[in-house]
């Protein structure tokens, strides 16, 4: 049988014999029996060997490429995908940056299709879709076989944070889509320099990928293949992952959402430590004082925009260490340390532009993969909010766009994947094995009322009960109606890979020792979102963020109430500390007001909700976050 790889306009003939066959630059591989023998000289590791083998054996690709990792392999492949039509690149002035526009029934996270399995349902919790392992394997099985043909299946070896660290973990992908492995050789450190670092034994998160389109013979390749079956499945007392069907973001980039968040959080809450949906920035003063913060929101409710921020307030800087996902353990100093999984950002584009974000725009000039945005006729990106519309674009569709069509031209889900080291304000520390240590974490969500603009925890397990009453008005980053409020604890709803109450369990099981629980972070919660009567936002948000994480600092150094009031829902800024949040800013003192309104039947009916919310968990829901719920109800009629 003979086979035709285009590759850099040379057509190469290869037998498909055992014989190997390279091309003249040594990559292309044309006998799976060789690329197998390729993998063997790159490791001595058994289990990856034995792994990607069966996995060939199932998914029955025409070949088998592993990975490197390099610039160099980064760029051929794009440029190939050009040539094939997935990608188109972007102006000289965007260097080694492509867009690609998905088939649009591909467009985001299927949390419908994302399955925990665990022997026992009660594992994975009433938060999670769930299927008994056997069963799942034996559904998926049959989709799997031959999924890959007349394609390449790709190995990444790659790691989850800094190479070296202990806090780190390794997975292996395999997949078929030359766009995954582009998009997993920004979001995570991969190729051969996880390999070279993995000893004969060591183990590693297999994960399973296709995008489920197998191509007979001399059939024409659709510029993004996937199919309308998907799964996104997690093994977490395997810890594995196998995913079919797609080949977006968070259900393809199975280091992210799946490894990083559901997968890690079941190996947290086995080994004792957190892995959290959340960013995680250093915050200097104006005194030179640094301390880090980790802050979860729900997608898209800002994490980006807060984890590169611009601070208007004199002499203060923000620094980036990550945008999405933390890992943090407690050391020996009691403190708990944080590392980000992750190497580069998959940022929501719409909304992103020079005043909301300018570090974001810097950090996307160059090596950056578009998903989904409007192509500009001068061969560059646009979205919503980039900048005042272009006369004409190709939207997100493909389809010839003018403002006056009345559809957005980029998806509001569209997406950059860029280096994180790229970004102008990234820590020194970003990449310190050792992770750094957080000083506060913050809650928060999108709510138009109830919840004032920033308050704070009395102790730890009070702060695990405001995580776990987290709730926002829903987004376009998953499935599901735009606007509409859901509980979304620590912001973890859609990737907890376990029980969500033994989550809150494990979050309170954190503070394990009273002589040390001032070692931990301080806890608290911040609204950017509230509104007015007439549906306008009340705080303006972006760089003034800053004077909330001003307040933030001020309190972590802070004795008992210094610059804060207790209330019934935890502390907030004093009276004082309000008029300095406010000072300089043109804001009206109805608005300042407003803004720390506590109003006594909102907070009764949010407390309703959590209460029935919170029923599902059944057995499983600590006692002390009921605790928590009936002295906040005692507060709430006593004080306001
Ligand atoms: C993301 C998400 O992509 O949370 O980060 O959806
Ligand atoms: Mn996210």
């Amino acid at each position: 049988m003979l086979k035709n790889f285009i590759f850099k306009s040379k057509v190469f003939n290869v037998a498909n014999t055992t014989t190997p066959f390279i091309s003249s630059n040594g990559v292309w591989i044309g006998s799976r029996f060789y690329s197998i023998e390729q993998l063997k000289k790159k490791t001595n590791n058994q289990k990856i060997i034995k792994w990607v083998e069966e996995q060939a054996k199932l998914c029955k690709p025409d070949n088998i490429y592993v990975c490197d990792g390099s610039e160099q392999e980064f760029t051929k492949f794009c440029n190939k995908m050009v040539d094939n039509g997935t990608l188109t690149k972007l102006n000289s002035k965007r260097p080694n940056s492509f867009l690609a526009r998905s088939d649009p029934n591909d467009v985001a996270r299927v949390e419908s299709r994302t399955y925990i399995c665990t022997k026992n349902k009660e594992d994975a919790g009433p938060n999670n879709n769930w299927m008994d392992p056997q069963q799942m394997k034996n559904t998926l099985k049959p989709l799997f076989d031959g999924s890959m043909k007349g394609r390449t299946m790709y190995v990444m070896p790659f790691s989850m944070g800094p190479l070296g660290s202990d806090i780190s973990h390794v997975g292996v992908q395999v997949t078929d889509s030359p766009f995954v492995v582009c998009n997993m050789k920004i979001m995570t450190r991969m190729g051969d320099q996880v390999l070279n670092q993995m000893k004969e034994n060591d183990d590693f998160v297999p994960c399973l990928h296709t995008v489920g389109a197998p191509l007979e013979k001399g059939q024409k390749d659709s510029h993004w293949p996937c199919n309308t079956t998907k799964y996104i499945v997690h093994f977490p007392e395997e810890r594995a992952i196998q995913s079919f069907g797609s080949g977006y973001g968070g259900n393809a980039l199975l280091g992210k959402k799946c490894f990083s968040l559901r997968i890690a959080s079941a190996m947290a809450k086995e080994d004792g430590w957190l892995a959290e949906h959340m960013l995680i920035l250093g915050l200097t003063n104006d005194k030179g004082e640094k301390k880090y913060i980790a802050a979860a929101f729900p997608s898209a409710c800002g994490k980006t925009n807060l984890a590169m921020m611009l601070p208007t307030i004199p002499g203060w800087k923000v620094e980036t260490l990550g945008d999405d996902i933390n890992w943090m353990v407690r050391k020996k100093d009691g403190r708990l340390y944080a590392i980000n999984p992750e190497n580069g950002f998959f940022g929501v584009a719409p909304g992103t532009s020079a005043s909301s974000n300018p570090n974001a725009l810097k950090a996307i000039d160059r090596n950056t993969l578009f998903t989904n945005v409007a192509l500009t006729p001068d061969n560059d990106v646009w979205w919503e909010g980039l900048s005042p519309a272009p006369q004409k674009a190709i939207d997100w569709k493909g389809q010839e766009w003018t403002p006056s069509k009345g559809t957005p031209a980029a998806h509001p889900n569209s997406r950059f994947t860029a280096p994180l080291n790229q970004c102008p304000s990234i820590d020194p520390a970003w990449d310190d094995p050792k992770g750094v240590p957080i000083s506060a974490i913050i809650f928060g969500g999108r709510r138009s009322s109830t919840i004032p603009l920033v308050y704070e925890s009395f102790n730890w397990k009070h702060g695990t009960f405001m995580g776990a009453s987290t709730a926002s008005e829903q987004t376009a980053a998953a499935e599901g109606t735009v606007g509409a409020l859901r509980h979304d604890p620590m912001a973890m709803l859609p990737f907890c890979g376990y029980n969500m109450g033994d989550y809150f369990k494990h979050w309170l099981s954190i503070d394990n020792d009273p002589a040390t629980s001032n070692k931990l972070p301080k806890i608290f919660y911040v609204n950017w979102f509230r509104k007015d009567k007439n549906k306008k936002f009340l705080w303006p948000g972006f760089g003034e963020n800053s004077r909330v994480l001003r307040w933030v600092f001020d309190r972590c150094n802070a004795k008992g109430e210094e610059k804060a009031e207790a209330t019934a829902i935890g502390y907030i800024p004093s009276k004082e500390a309000q008029k300095e949040l406010a000072d300089g800013l043109d804001i009206s003192k109805d608005a300042m007001r407003e803004l720390f309104t506590l109003n006594k039947d909102e907070w009764l009916s949010d407390l309703q909700s959590m209460r029935k919310y919170t029923q599902q968990f059944g057995n499983r829901l600590p006692n002390e976050i009921t605790n928590q719920m009936n002295k906040l109800e005692d507060r709430i009629n006593k004080d306001l």
